[in-house]
């Protein structure tokens, strides 16, 4: 498999489920300063520009979401499914599904009012708005996040799934976006968990530094 990636970004979320997963995968940045993500190639993989994008023997998976369902489908037919994607019932999947879409569909894309404000308007003064209320937005959604959704000691329980890479990874943002992640204490706890997994450590460390 080829994964397409790029540091900072979403796809660090994708690049953790392979490396816990052990899988074999040649990993390719795409580099943002360069523009690499409106390169005709990168285009011809992935029309939207994004990363991050899982080219497999059936063809291209792009969606973060996407690509961890893959995987999480792939590990359920494979003799070697691990602790990562441990979750069956058709009730806890859906919960995983459903927190994975909110971080997707909601938080990211609060998120990305402060870095990739064009996508949804021209002129600087709704751009400057849209900015103005990213750090109360991204309080809400932790709020809600610390409030309703952790279960711990991982987010929907004893056991780790791939909601926790979701968390882990967009609450990196947070400093950036103007957010302290210490009013939210199981957060917090939680990111300082994930730094004692040895593949999200290593990423952290070199590719995503
Ligand atoms: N909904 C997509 C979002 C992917 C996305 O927005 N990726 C960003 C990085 S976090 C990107 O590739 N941005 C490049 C650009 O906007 O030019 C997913 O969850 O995979």
């Amino acid at each position: 498999m080829k994964f397409y990636y790029a540091p900072g970004s979403i796809s660090l979320v994708v690049h953790i489920a392979l490396e816990m997963r052990g899988l074999d995968y040649r990993a390719i940045a795409v580099d943002f300063s360069r523009q690499q993500q409106r390169s005709e190639a990168f285009l011809a993989i992935n029309p939207l520009g994004r990363v991050p994008a899982l080219v497999t023997g059936d063809g291209v998976i792009t969606e973060a979401l996407a690509i961890l369902n893959y995987l999480q489908n792939s590990a359920e037919s494979a003799t070697d499914a691990t602790s990562l994607f441990g979750y069956k019932t058709p009730f806890s999947t859906a919960k995983i599904d459903s927190f994975n879409a909110f971080m997707a569909s909601t938080v990211h894309v609060s998120h990305a009012h402060l870095w990739r404000a064009e996508r949804w308007a021209d002129c600087d003064i709704a751009q400057a708005a849209m900015a103005d209320k990213v750090v109360q937005n991204m309080i809400a959604h932790y709020r809600l996040i610390e409030d309703h959704w952790f279960v711990g000691p991982w987010l929907h329980g004893e056991q780790f799934s791939s909601s926790d890479l979701y968390l882990f990874v967009i609450s990196r943002w947070l400093k950036g976006d103007g957010v302290d992640m210490q009013q939210f204490e199981k957060v917090a706890n939680h990111y300082q968990q994930m730094l004692q997994i040895k593949a999200v450590a290593d990423l952290v460390d070199n590719i995503y530094a």
